[in-house]
């Protein structure tokens, strides 16, 4: 079991009159979840196993690193409530995409879509959805791809298809994005958000800059 759905059942476990029938509620979610984590280990995989070919084709890693997490069920049950849906484990299946997150830090911009692609291109990857906040950045200054995929999970007695976010991002925009992820958590505490968000804005603008001279340098090295 995860360690977010361990917290969970920790705690409904504790608040509960009956046990044994709080787990056995508990059961179908602590089932999906793991389905998630599967689906985690199989994009893992996958993007690992491309990190490796490209390595030995070109004696470098497209990606530097790779972050996969669960949501946790309290940040699960938040999301569902600003959708206004009621939590089951059919409408969190159906309405959430980002259960399953993966996270890959590239170093030059040029290797987000290469992997991307490749990576979407696997015939047993499904893409639902590209939201492509590199060519499109946010108002705030957000760069990153985000793919929405489903990968196959193969069970004892099912094939179930899964849906993962990964999201592509340079480790300068990364770097961004911790710092602007801060933002968010501490704007109601702060005098002048908005400053802070100008200057924020002021520092994608450069991250922007740089990871393109950055990816004209690697050109011409290459
Ligand atoms: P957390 O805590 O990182 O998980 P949706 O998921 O489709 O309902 P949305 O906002 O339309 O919601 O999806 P989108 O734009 O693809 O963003 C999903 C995730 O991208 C966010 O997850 C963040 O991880 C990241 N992200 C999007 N915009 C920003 C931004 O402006 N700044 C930073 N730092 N991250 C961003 P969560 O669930 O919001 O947060």
């Amino acid at each position: 079991m995860s360690l977010a759905t361990d917290e969970m059942s920790m705690e409904l476990l504790v608040n509960s009159e009956n046990p044994e029938a709080a787990l056995r509620n508990m059961q179908p979610f602590i089932n999906l979840m793991m389905y998630y984590e599967c689906a985690l280990m199989e994009i893992e995989t996958k993007l690992k196993v491309l990190n490796s070919e490209f390595a030995l084709q070109h004696n470098r890693n497209p990606f530097e690193s790779i972050k996969c997490r669960v949501k946790k069920p309290i940040s699960i049950i938040e999301k569902m409530k600003k959708k206004n849906l009621d939590i089951t484990i059919e409408n969190i299946e159906n309405n959430l995409t980002d259960i399953a997150g993966v996270r890959v830090i590239c170093s030059f911009p040029e290797d987000i879509y290469t992997v991307s692609e490749l990576l979407s291109k696997q015939d047993d990857i499904n893409v639902v959805q590209v939201k492509d906040y590199i060519r499109n950045p946010k108002s705030n200054g957000y760069r990153s791809l985000h793919l929405i995929v489903e990968v196959p999970i193969f069970l004892s007695n099912q094939k179930k298809y899964m849906k993962v976010e990964v999201q592509f991002r340079t480790i300068a925009m990364d770097f961004w994005a911790s710092l602007d992820h801060k933002l968010k958590y501490k704007k109601d505490n702060l005098k002048h958000p908005e400053i802070i968000a100008q200057e924020l804005k002021k520092c994608a603008d450069m991250v922007t800059a740089m990871d393109y001279k950055m990816q004209e340098i690697r050109n011409m090295l290459d």
